[in-house]
């Protein structure tokens, strides 16, 4: 029985044929160990040797440690460890953010990046619409764009969604959302959630306002896709679904199906399990990347140190940049900005993030002193006034709902 090592330190391995993997790594044993133990793990080893392990298959199938840099690890996996042909994310999650986590010696993994190589990448499709899809629905080319999230969270009827949806598109609203705990309640069924919002989008429409709204999908793997040809047949402009609670498999089987003629929007609720420990779990920068494949085509990327939800700036512009990278041959996912947003902080928003996001307020819409309509129509004012250059202060002076919510939540 050999004992291999999985130790490839400086070799320089062929971007085609090999998975790059980057893990900051906390343990008490030496770092070169702790990688070796990971690359076994998930690749051909276990804790002891085997007598079943031959050297073709390590010297096929082997991950290799090729670079350590402080607690950061690289290793890289053989595309062979990998169902190339399949296109599916949840075999590679168990390659490379499987078992490695569970390991007794690791105190603390995290996996902060992933790189495929071009055979992987060519089973996905991406998004159908993307960023510039989405903007040429709505007639917006360049300014960010205005959502809101409809609150309460849960609790609305039909009936009364839709007339949150309306009033928010008459503020002049671009995007509106379920929120990622409704789907189908019995004070809200979705079919009949979906035909009133349709028809207040109808209304907007003549009036000469163009709105999405997502509606919240998520459910179990062998219904989401009828559901969503259901949801899209009673008049759905967009779709939702929670990526992290549902799985990848679910956006992608909704994005790749030909009937779906609407955007995904791809929510990430209970990302923060994975995400939020510095050093241990899965980067949102990796999570950005598979829903890039499945064919997201808005996600949620944090609002880059700004509003109420974790999140530092640098990951932000992570998160954002693999959504919009040219290194894959995919459409670009337009980055949500979302959770605690309120007009006081969309320029700071903007500065860190740019114009090629979609901006979002649940609270800091339904929570201005006049209502919904008022709430967007000072968002919209906020953008407008960071997408001119012009202070907040400055333009609340003729804007009296920007005003008011500056008024109600300052500015920072
Ligand atoms: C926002 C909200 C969203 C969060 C999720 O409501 O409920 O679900 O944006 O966070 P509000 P993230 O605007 O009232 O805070 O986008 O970070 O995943």
């Amino acid at each position: 029985m050999e004992n291999y090592s999985y130790l490839a330190l400086g070799e320089e391995l062929d971007r085609e044929n090999w998975v790059f993997t980057k893990y900051r790594v906390t343990t008490d044993l030496p770092m070169e160990k702790a990688a070796e133990n990971i690359a076994a793990e998930q690749s051909t080893g276990t804790w002891t040797g085997i007598s079943t392990l031959k050297d073709d298959i390590f010297r096929k199938y082997a991950a290799k440690v090729t670079a350590i840099d402080g607690d950061m690890v690289t290793i890289a996996y053989p595309v062979e460890d990998f169902c190339i042909e399949r296109g599916a994310v949840p075999q590679i999650l168990s390659v490379i953010a499987g078992n490695l986590f569970g390991l007794e010696t690791i105190k603390g993994v995290r996996l902060e990046d992933v790189e495929f190589c071009p055979s992987i990448l060519k089973k996905y499709k991406g998004p159908k619409f993307g960023d510039k899809g989405l903007r040429d629905i709505l007639g917006r080319p360049e300014k960010p764009l205005v959502g809101t999230i409809v609150k309460p969270k849960i609790g609305l009827n039909p009936k009364d969604t839709a007339a949150y949806v309306y009033e928010a598109g008459s503020g002049g609203l671009t995007n509106g959302k379920d929120d990622e705990t409704l789907v189908d309640q019995v004070f809200c069924p979705i079919e009949a959630r979906t035909k009133a919002v349709a028809e207040a989008i109808d209304k907007l429409k003549e009036e000469g306002h163009r709105m999405v709204h997502a509606i919240n999908i998520s459910t179990n793997g062998q219904d989401i896709r009828d559901l969503a040809e259901d949801v899209q047949k009673w008049g759905a402009t967009e779709i939702m679904v929670d990526v992290i609670t549902c799985g990848y498999g679910a956006v992608q089987a909704v994005a790749e199906d030909p009937k779906i003629k609407v955007p995904v929007h791809v929510h990430r609720t209970m990302h923060g399990a994975m995400t939020k420990d510095p050093l241990n779990g899965i980067s949102m920068r990796v999570v950005s990347k598979l829903v890039r494949m499945c064919g997201g085509d808005a996600l949620h990327i944090g609002t880059l140190g700004v509003g109420k939800m974790a999140g530092d700036p640098a990951e932000g512009r992570l998160n954002q940049d693999a959504c919009q990278s040219d290194d894959v041959p995919f459409k670009k996912v337009l980055p949500v900005c979302s959770g605690g947003m309120y007009p006081g902080i969309v320029p700071g928003v903007m500065k860190a993030a740019g114009n090629n996001i979609q901006i979002q307020a649940g609270g800091g819409v339904a929570g201005h002193p006049r209502g919904v309509r008022a709430g967007a129509m000072a968002m919209c004012q906020a953008v407008d006034a960071a997408y001119e250059g012009i202070p907040l202060a400055e333009y609340a002076k003729d804007h009296a709902e920007l005003r008011e919510a500056l008024e109600r939540w300052g500015s920072k």
